[in-house]
C-alpha cells in the first residue's frame, strides 16, 4: 500500500512542479529563468532517483525479457504455498517449482497458479499470454504468483524466470510478458577436432534449459558415425545408450536434440544409399531422436549436386518426417553455405530454393565462412532460397585457430534481423565450458535482439560459469578473445580497456619522452592482476570441467603476467640507472619467455594449430616490444650488448589461391608450417602455394598432404635455390602424404603447384618444412 502512496505522491509533485515552471518561465527574465531551471532540474532529479530506486531492484534476467514491470516492493518468501493447476501443467516446470518451494507446500496460503493456455486453472489469465510459440505471462503480487505458458515450453521458460528471481531468496512484485524473437536458438556441435564428451554435453544441455535455448544440433565432424564412410553404420551399443540418455536430458530441458548426418563425401545417388540413410535415421529415431539434419558442407565431387541433394531430402521429408508425425522440420546445410562461395551462374542455391520442400530449413553461415550476420546478406540469401535462412554462426568455433580461446563478448550481428531468419545456432569451440561465454550471449541475443547488450551479456555469462571467481575469469577472458591471423580473416577485439594505455605508453617510450606515470602504474597493476587471476583460476573449485580443460591457457596467462611485470621492472631499473637489477630482470624475462615457448610447444599438441596462445592481440606484442626497446635503451645508455629479442616469423607465404593466401605460417623450434584449413580448396590451373624462407636453408624434410591419393597426377612439389628457377622434388607418397627426399642444396623456397592445366580441388592438411 505504501508503495502506491509513494507513486501517487511522486506523480502529484511532478505535476505541480511542471505547472510552476511553466508559469515562472513565461513571467521571468533570462537570468532568473536559468537559475530556476537549475533548481527545478535538481528537484526533478531527486524525484527520478526516488522512482528508479523503487524500480531498479537490480533485476537482471537472462535472457532479457520482452516486457517487465515492477509493480511493488519485494516480498519475503511465503511460508505456505498452495499449488493450483500443477496436475495439468508442464511436468518439468512443475518439478522445478516444487524444488523452489520445497517444504512450503500447503493446502492454503500464497497461491501459485500455473498452466498452459487452455488449462482450466489459468483460464482467467490466458488472454494475457502473447500469441507466439514458447511465450509466457508471469505475474507476482502479494497474494499470488500466476504463470501461464502459450505452450509447455512457455511455462518451462517462465519457470526459469521465477527461478532466477528467487535466487536472492525473495520475490519481487512483477509483471512479465515474454517470448523469444527467433524460433530455433542454440548450438550446432559442428566443428572439426575432438568432439565434446558425454559430461560436456550433459552440462551443456542443462545450460541451454536455464538460458532458454531450444536447439542442440549434433554434428561433430570427427564422429565417424556422423560422417563418411561410417554414416551408414549404426552406433556401437554403448555409444547409442549414452546418446539415448542425452536425448532424454535434452527433452527435460526443452531442447530439440537434432541429429545430423554428413554423407556427402562418398554418397552414391542410388536406392541403396538412400535406404541406408533412412535406416540410420530410423535407428536414431528409436533412440528417442525426433529432429534430424543432413549436412553437405566441405565436400567435393558427386555429392555436391543440388538436384540430387534436393531429391534425397524431399524423399526423407516425405517418407520419414511427414510419416512419423512427431518429427520436427528437417534441416539441411548446403555445400555453398556462404555468400563468398555462391556460384550464381551454376545456380546451386536457387535450385535448392526451388526444389526443396518448403518446410525444409536451409542453413547459412553468412557472407563468408566465418562472418557476422547483417541485413543485406539475409535479404540476399532469403531471395535465393525462397525461405528465411537458418543461421549457422561460426563463432566461437576455433577449429582453424586451435591454439586460441575465444572468450570475449558476442557482438557484431545486426539487431534488426530477427524476422529474417528461421533459426540461429552457434558453432562452438571444442572447449565446451569455455564456449558457454558465447552461448550465453547467443541466448540473450536471439531471445530479445533489439535490447541485446553485448557487454552486459558477457559479464552475466562469467557469473553463470564461475559464480564465485567470476572476477578472475573476467580478467582472463578479457585478454583471450581474438583469433590471431587466420585464413578466414575474422578478428575480435581484445584487451579493450588496457589497449589505449599500451599504445600511449609505447609511443611515449619510443619517442624517449617521459611516459605518463599513471599509465605505468595501470600497466603494472594489470600484469599483477593477471598473475593473481591465473592463480585463483588454477585453484578454483567453481567449475572443474572448465579449469581442467583450459588449464594450459591459464598457466600461460600467469606466465604472461609475470613477464609483463618483469618488463615493467626493467623500466624502473632504467629510471634509477640500476644496472645490476636491470640485468637480473632482463634474464628473468628471458627465462619466462622460454617457459612460455616450452609450454606452447608441449601442450595442446595437434597437427593443425598446436600450442597455447594468450593475450596475442595486445599484451604479447606490447610486452615483446617493450622488452626489446628497453634492452636497446640499456645498451645505448651503458654501452653494452645484450641481445635484443622480438618474436616474429621471418618466413613468408605466397599464393595465388584466395582461400590460402592469408593463412598464417607457424614457426616452431625446428619446423615452419602452413596453418591447415578445413574446407575444400579450389585451385585454378597454375595455382601455387609457396613457403619462402628468410635465407637459403638446408631442409631436413618437406611434407605435403592434400587429402587426395591422386595428388601426383596433377600436382608437383618444387624447390628453388635462387628464387627464380624451379625444379621438381623427388617425392614418395604414403597414402595422402607426400614426402620429398632432399638433396644437399640450400633452398630458398618450396612450392606446391597445380600443373595439370585445369582447376583442381583438394584439402590443405599439411605443408611443413623441417629446418
Ligand atoms: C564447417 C564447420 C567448421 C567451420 C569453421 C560450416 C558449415 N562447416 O570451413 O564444420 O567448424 O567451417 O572452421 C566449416 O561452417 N568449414
Amino acid at each position: 500500500m505504501r508503495f502506491y502512496y509513494f507513486l501517487f505522491l511522486n506523480y502529484i509533485i511532478n505535476n505541480i512542479l511542471n505547472y510552476i515552471i511553466f508559469v515562472l518561465l513565461i513571467n521571468n527574465s533570462k537570468e532568473k529563468q536559468m537559475n530556476l531551471i537549475k533548481t527545478v532540474t535538481g528537484v526533478m532529479a531527486c524525484g527520478f532517483l526516488f522512482n528508479s530506486a523503487l524500480n531498479a531492484q537490480e533485476i537482471m534476467l537472462q535472457p532479457r525479457p520482452q516486457d517487465m514491470k515492477v509493480i511493488g516492493k519485494s516480498l519475503t518468501l511465503p511460508e505456505h504455498v498452495q499449488l493450483i493447476g500443477a496436475d495439468n501443467a508442464d511436468t518439468d516446470a512443475v518439478n522445478i517449482l516444487k524444488d523452489l518451494f520445497a517444504g512450503r507446500m500447503a493446502k492454503k496460503g500464497f497461491k501459485v497458479i500455473i498452466g498452459e493456455k487452455g488449462d482450466k486453472a489459468v483460464k482467467k489469465y490466458a488472454r494475457l499470454v502473447p500469441q507466439k510459440p514458447e511465450a509466457y505471462y508471469l505475474s507476482i503480487d502479494d497474494k499470488k504468483l500466476v504463470l501461464v505458458g502459450s505452450d509447455e515450453r512457455g511455462t518451462f521458460y517462465g519457470m526459469q524466470t521465477v527461478s532466477q528471481l528467487l535466487k536472492e531468496g525473495n520475490l519481487p512484485q512483477i509483471n512479465i510478458t515474454d517470448y523469444p524473437d527467433v524460433r530455433y536458438r542454440g548450438v550446432v556441435e559442428g566443428f572439426y577436432g575432438k568432439p565434446w564428451s558425454y559430461e560436456d554435453r550433459v552440462s551443456q544441455l542443462k545450460f541451454y534449459g536455464t538460458n532458454k535455448l531450444n536447439t542442440y544440433i549434433y554434428g561433430p565432424k570427427n564422429d565417424p558415425f556422423h560422417s563418411s564412410p561410417n554414416w551408414r553404420k549404426p552406433y556401437p551399443q554403448e555409444e547409442a545408450a549414452r546418446m539415448a540418455e542425452l536425448v532424454k536430458l535434452a527433452k527435460s530441458n526443452k531442447v530439440d536434440f537434432v541429429w545430423a548426418i554428413h554423407p556427402g563425401q562418398d554418397i552414391r545417388w542410388n536406392d541403396e544409399d538412400r535406404e541406408l540413410l533412412l535406416q540410420k535415421f530410423g535407428q536414431m529415431y528409436d533412440l528417442g531422436i525426433r529432429s534430424f539434419a543432413v549436412f553437405f558442407d566441405d565436400i567435393s565431387g558427386e555429392g555436391t549436386d543440388p538436384l540430387k541433394q534436393a531429391e534425397l531430402l524431399n524423399y526423407i521429408d516425405n517418407q520419414f518426417v511427414k510419416v512419423k508425425k512427431d518429427v520436427t522440420p528437417l534441416v539441411m546445410c548446403p555445400t555453398e553455405y556462404n555468400k563468398s562461395w555462391a556460384n550464381l551462374e551454376k545456380g546451386y542455391l536457387r535450385t535448392l530454393g526451388e526444389k526443396l520442400n518448403p518446410s525444409i530449413q536451409i542453413m547459412w553461415t553468412g557472407d563468408r565462412v566465418v562472418a557476422d550476420i547483417h541485413r543485406d546478406g539475409m535479404d540476399w540469401i532469403n531471395t535465393q532460397i525462397k525461405r528465411p535462412a537458418y543461421i549457422w554462426w561460426n563463432f566461437p568455433v576455433t577449429d582453424y585457430v586451435r591454439d586460441h580461446l575465444l572468450m570475449g563478448p558476442v557482438y557484431g550481428n545486426d539487431t534488426d534481423i530477427a524476422q529474417t531468419m528461421s533459426g540461429f545456432v552457434a558453432n562452438p569451440m571444442e572447449h565446451a565450458e569455455a564456449s558457454k561465454v558465447a552461448i550465453y550471449g547467443v541466448a540473450d541475443y536471439t531471445w530479445n535482439m533489439e535490447k541485446y547488450d553485448p557487454n552486459a551479456a558477457w559479464q552475466g555469462s562469467l557469473k553463470a560459469i564461475m559464480p564465485t571467481n567470476y572476477e578472475a575469469l573476467r580478467v582472463f577472458a578479457s585478454h583471450n578473445s581474438d583469433l590471431g591471423v587466420n585464413g578466414h580473416k575474422y578478428r575480435r577485439e581484445e584487451s579493450v580497456i588496457i589497449k589505449p594505455v599500451t599504445e600511449r605508453f609505447l609511443t611515449a617510450f619510443q619517442s624517449e619522452s617521459a611516459y605518463p606515470k599513471d599509465d605505468f602504474t595501470t600497466l603494472e597493476r594489470e600484469f599483477k592482476s593477471i598473475v593473481v587471476a591465473s592463480d585463483i583460476l588454477l585453484r578454483s573449485k567453481d567449475n572443474d570441467l572448465l579449469i581442467k580443460d583450459i588449464n594450459p591457457w591459464i598457466k600461460q596467462f600467469g606466465l604472461l603476467g609475470q613477464t609483463g611485470a618483469a618488463v615493467m621492472d626493467m623500466l624502473r631499473d632504467l629510471e634509477t640507472s640500476d644496472k645490476e637489477s636491470f640485468k637480473l630482470d632482463y634474464s628473468l624475462v628471458k627465462e619466462l619467455k622460454e617457459q612460455m615457448f616450452e609450454l606452447d610447444a608441449t601442450n595442446n599438441i595437434n597437427p593443425w594449430q598446436p600450442g597455447v596462445k594468450v593475450g596475442s592481440l595486445v599484451l604479447v606484442p606490447f610486452v615483446n616490444n617493450l622488452y626489446a626497446q628497453a634492452t636497446e635503451r640499456y645498451n645505448k645508455q651503458f654501452g653494452e650488448n645484450l641481445a635484443v629479442v622480438y618474436d616474429y616469423c621471418p618466413h613468408t607465404l605466397l599464393s595465388n589461391i584466395s582461400q590460402v593466401k592469408s593463412l598464417p605460417l607457424q614457426l616452431k623450434e625446428k619446423t615452419v608450417s602452413l596453418s591447415p584449413s578445413n574446407e575444400v580448396i579450389k585451385a585454378d590451373k597454375d595455382a601455387f602455394i609457396t613457403i619462402q624462407l628468410l635465407k637459403a636453408t638446408k631442409l631436413r624434410s618437406i611434407e605435403f598432404n592434400a587429402g587426395k591419393a591422386n595428388l601426383l597426377q596433377w600436382g608437383e612439389l618444387q624447390f628453388t635455390t635462387d628464387g627464380e628457377n624451379w625444379q621438381a622434388l623427388a617425392c614418395e607418397q604414403d597414402g595422402e602424404l607426400l614426402k620429398a627426399t632432399m638433396g644437399k642444396e640450400s633452398v630458398k623456397a618450396v612450392r606446391f603447384l597445380n600443373k595439370s592445366g585445369v582447376p583442381q580441388e583438394f584439402y590443405l592438411r599439411k605443408f611443413t618444412l623441417g629446418l
